[in-house]
């Protein structure tokens, strides 16, 4: 009985071949790998390492079918490499911390913890189910005390280099529930527990000053040329570099008298000091130092306040878009113009952050959509400034000139964004105007001589602000003391433990947590209180990859001699989601544990692969609501983890999204089943003491030995590239050619057909690792595993054919084919093809002949 046979059956030669019974193989490796602790690295400098690392995952349940993709990528490298001969590093663990478990935990009346581990469990099961080769020993959870220890650690050695503060910053309250929201927890301006009005506070934040190292983290990014494009720009934007100037404006009345006791100057940075002329307003934001001052006692004050309330309940990243209708009010000032001389309205408006730049902007409406915007909202003027190219031309055919040009007010339906030619603007009129412009670059000289304007870069990226007022974090490892100030934890008192037994269910929090707060200052002795604000949970993604490196190590998060043997990561594999903050964070951390003498890379990464999204059959996201998920129990049951492992991979290429299909996995079924009896039936003809003499092959042994060298160089190359789903077809080649071997009815070669069967063996292992395995001891009875056994050798060279056969036309027919040597001259391949075709040349005179070498010749006769 064999359920897998569906021609070849005949041809088997010797033996039955056993049912492919995936279950009962799988079961059986799945054990025997766990005895041998098979995924262990043991570490051997002798040979050249590779870090292979897949983003970790967060343990809200079992693994979905992103999960499954991502790791039997991830898998498929690492086993291969290891095959190839490298020494190579495959860890995974588990982001630990987070908001859902706290969710949860309230919700099933449990334990932060006690979910968390419950579901890492599950997930672990999962992998261990799915063949994933990872070295458990290294196992790392964010939540455990010996992990999170060195997080505090980590956090106090920033600290002490002055790269963590604190600042009072606006955060959402809700003054029910007494507690600090993060924006995720705020819905449409509602506490999500108690649904209360949020409202915003100034409250003293933790910060990581990840904007000292913003230059370095942008120019870093030409190193990363394993990075895809599309990742480096998304951070270069975050990142978003700003090259430009300040420029200085005075502060005065209606009458543009200066004011007495003012200060008198506001800066602005601008990238288009080019526009100097065409600003007919001045914008503060409502967050803006001293702005309420300015309106103080005056008709303004109620007007200008309402705007400054106003942005309160909007978000400053919204703000900022400037795709919100913009709101603003005069302020009753005004400023005067270092460069025109021009007197210009002082206005709040919404649209303006007071975190970037310098809070204040010098509107030109002429050249700016939000300004334009603003100005036609609240009828404030928009002199033309800068001519298009086209404009310019138009203007010049009609005989006029730019520089006796004239005009108040424009007709335009939006502003000039693009370059163009300068007007209207005293002496610079006439140049060109634009970001980095020759008018630009006039202008800034001018006002670095005047004193009133300076080259000035800005970023738009902010410092990290890491507190939440959240129970399942990282603590924060200080002491308030009333005497001694912030006092970090000794270094022998870490980890400031996490309590493991809060009320959640009743609301309970770190801060309410006596037990928690209450201790005595390491400085002074005195009563003190412990900070119970926790780090986001980014801080613990941003060095896990290294603590895998030493993941025992109780002296140090790691030791720099093997964090320096495996880093960087070789091939880090992930979801696209991640391309700004986790990677941007871990960069960073490298970077600064770096600069503590910690290791010595630069980057954390060398290359990146951010795999596609599985979608469901009909292209949709897979979620819960939709109720559309596929699980992947829901192949491993009926087909086995091989199944699932080859149809992910062979669907696909890696980075590409694709919708599920069924049929997919059936056929990858198929195939499995189909190279397992190809397999068995080279095994019962081959002998692996033979030694193979190509001088002895038949026909039918020469093109399978040659397609063997093409077929094996094809997958390498596919493999190294990361292209799974075409190394993969390369097998399916290599299978065929075995196939049609078999069923040629020549003798079968011992040596060629035992050479096969462990080829194909030995490519699938890294993808179908359990039937590799089975395969392996079962058919070729070899010892070890595929898995440890080295990469099949091959020569492209000998994939090609010693002959080629030429076709032979006569006036264009073909009349005749003929074998050649494949490095045959001219002559001798003319002479072979005349005799072929003598009988059509009789009688005639050659009057031309065409050679194609290794194709046709075509004879050309009358
Ligand atoms: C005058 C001007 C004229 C501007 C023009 C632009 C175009 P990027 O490139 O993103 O750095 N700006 C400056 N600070 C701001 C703030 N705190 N909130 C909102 N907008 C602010 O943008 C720089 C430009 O954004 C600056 O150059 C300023 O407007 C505005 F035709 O100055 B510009
Ligand atoms: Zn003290």
């Amino acid at each position: 009985m064999c359920d897998c046979c569906e021609h070849d059956h005949a041809s088997a030669t010797a033996g039955e071949i056993p049912a492919y019974d995936a279950q009962a193989i799988e079961t059986k490796w799945m054990e025997a790998w766990d005895e041998a602790n098979l995924f262990a690295v043991d570490t051997d400098s002798a040979k050249p390492k590779k870090y292979v690392l897949e983003m970790f995952p967060y343990p809200s349940g079992d693994l979905h079918m992103g999960h499954a993709r991502n790791y039997t990528i991830g898998d498929a490298m690492a086993r291969q490499a290891r095959m190839r001969g490298y020494d190579v590093l495959h860890p995974i663990g588990f982001d630990a911390f987070g908001l859902p478990a706290e969710n949860a935990a309230i919700k099933h009346n449990t334990q932060s913890a006690a979910w968390t581990y419950k579901n890492m469990d599950q997930a672990l099961a999962t992998m261990r189910r799915m063949g994933f080769s990872y070295d458990l020993d290294r196992l790392v959870k964010t939540c455990s005390p010996d992990y999170y220890r060195w997080g505090q650690w980590i956090f106090e050695k920033l600290m002490e280099r002055g790269l963590v503060y604190r600042k009072k910053n606006p955060v959402n309250w809700c003054p029910k529930c007494e507690t600090v929201l993060a924006n995720e927890q705020v819905t449409e301006g509602r506490c999500w527990r108690c649904d209360s009005e949020v409202e915003k506070r100034d409250l003293e934040q933790w910060y990581i000053k990840i904007t000292e190292y913003a230059q370095e983290l942008l120019d870093d990014l030409d190193k990363l040329s394993g990075w895809p494009e599309r990742v480096k720009q998304m951070q270069a934007n975050w990142i978003g570099r700003s090259e430009g100037a300040e420029v200085d404006f005075t502060l005065c009345d209606a009458e543009g008298e200066p004011i007495p006791g003012d200060e008198g100057k506001i800066t602005v940075f601008t990238t288009r000091a080019d526009t100097l002329f065409g600003n007919t307003f001045f914008l503060l934001a409502p967050e803006y130092k001293g702005l309420m001052d300015l309106v103080e006692g005056t008709e303004y004050e109620t007007g200008v306040r309402e705007v400054v309330e106003g942005a309160k309940h909007i978000s400053a990243v919204e703000r900022a878009q400037g795709t919100l209708e913009k709101h603003g009010a005069f302020t009753g000032r005004y400023v005067l113009n270092p460069v025109s001389g021009q007197k210009v309205p002082v206005w709040v408006a919404d649209y303006i952050v007071s975190d970037y730049g310098t809070g204040a902007v010098m509107a030109v409406p002429c050249g700016d959509q939000r300004d334009f915007e603003f100005a036609k909202k609240y009828d404030l003027p928009i002199v033309p400034i800068i001519l298009t190219d086209e404009e310019r031309a138009e203007l010049e055919a009609s005989g006029a000139s730019i520089d006796t040009y004239h005009a108040e007010t424009v007709d335009w339906a939006e502003a000039h964004a693009q370059d163009g030619t300068l007007v209207q603007s005293g002496k610079y009129t006439g140049m060109r105007g634009g970001k980095h412009s020759e008018g630009e670059a006039a202008i800034v000289a001018d006002l670095e001589e005047a004193g009133t304007g300076r080259r000035s870069v800005q970023f738009r990226l902010r410092d990290w602000l890491i507190s939440r007022q959240r129970y399942w974090g990282n603590p924060i490892p200080v002491i308030h003391c009333e005497h001694c100030g912030i006092v970090p934890v000794p270094e022998d008192q870490l980890p400031v433990t996490l309590p493991e037994n809060l009320d959640l269910t009743a609301g309970e929090t770190l801060a309410e947590c006596r037990e928690f707060y209450e201790t005595t200052c390491p400085v002074c002795g005195a009563p003190a209180r412990r900070e119970t604000d926790t780090m986001d949970t980014f801080t613990c993604s941003s060095w896990y990859y290294l603590r895998y490196t030493d993941p025992h190590n109780a002296e140090l998060p790691f030791s720099r001699e093997t964090a320096n043997r495996w880093m960087p990561v070789d091939n880090y594999i992930g979801g696209i989601e991640h391309a700004i903050l986790h990677l941007l964070y871990s960069r960073f951390f490298t970077k600064a544990l770096r600069d503590m003498g910690l290791l010595d890379v630069d980057e954390p990464f060398t290359n990146l692969l951010c795999q596609g999204m599985v979608k469901d059959e009909h292209g949709d996201t897979m979620s819960k609501s939709k109720g559309n998920v596929v699980p992947p129990s829901s192949v491993i049951e009926p087909y086995g983890a091989d199944t699932m492992r080859l149809a992910i991979l062979f669907i696909a290429p890696p980075e590409k999204d694709f919708d599920w299909d069924p049929n997919a996995v059936e056929g990858a079924n198929r195939f499995i089943k189909r190279a397992w009896r190809i397999v068995w039936q080279l095994a019962f003809a081959g002998d692996a003491q033979a030694t193979l003499d190509k001088g002895t092959l038949g026909k039918a042994a020469l093109a399978l030995y040659r397609e063997r060298h093409r077929t094996l160089a094809k997958c390498t190359e596919d493999f190294d590239r990361g292209q799974f789903n075409t190394a993969i077809s390369a097998i399916m080649e290599l299978v065929n050619a075995a196939s049609a071997y078999l069923n040629s009815g020549e003798e079968l070669d011992a040596a060629l057909s035992a050479q096969v069967a462990t080829d194909i063996v030995s490519v699938m292992a890294p993808i179908c690792p359990f039937m590799a395995d089975e395969l392996w001891h079962a058919a070729l009875h070899c010892e070890g595993n595929a898995f440890t056994a080295s990469w099949p050798d091959f020569d492209l060279s000998e994939a090609a054919s010693d002959t080629v056969e030429i076709a032979v036309q006569v006036l264009g027919k073909v009349r005749a084919r003929i074998e050649v040597a494949a490095g045959a001259d001219q002559a001798d391949v003319e002479a072979a093809a005349r005799t072929a075709v003598a009988k059509w040349l009789e009688g005639k005179n050659v009057m031309k002949v065409i050679y194609v070498p290794g194709k046709l010749v075509n004879i050309v006769a009358k």
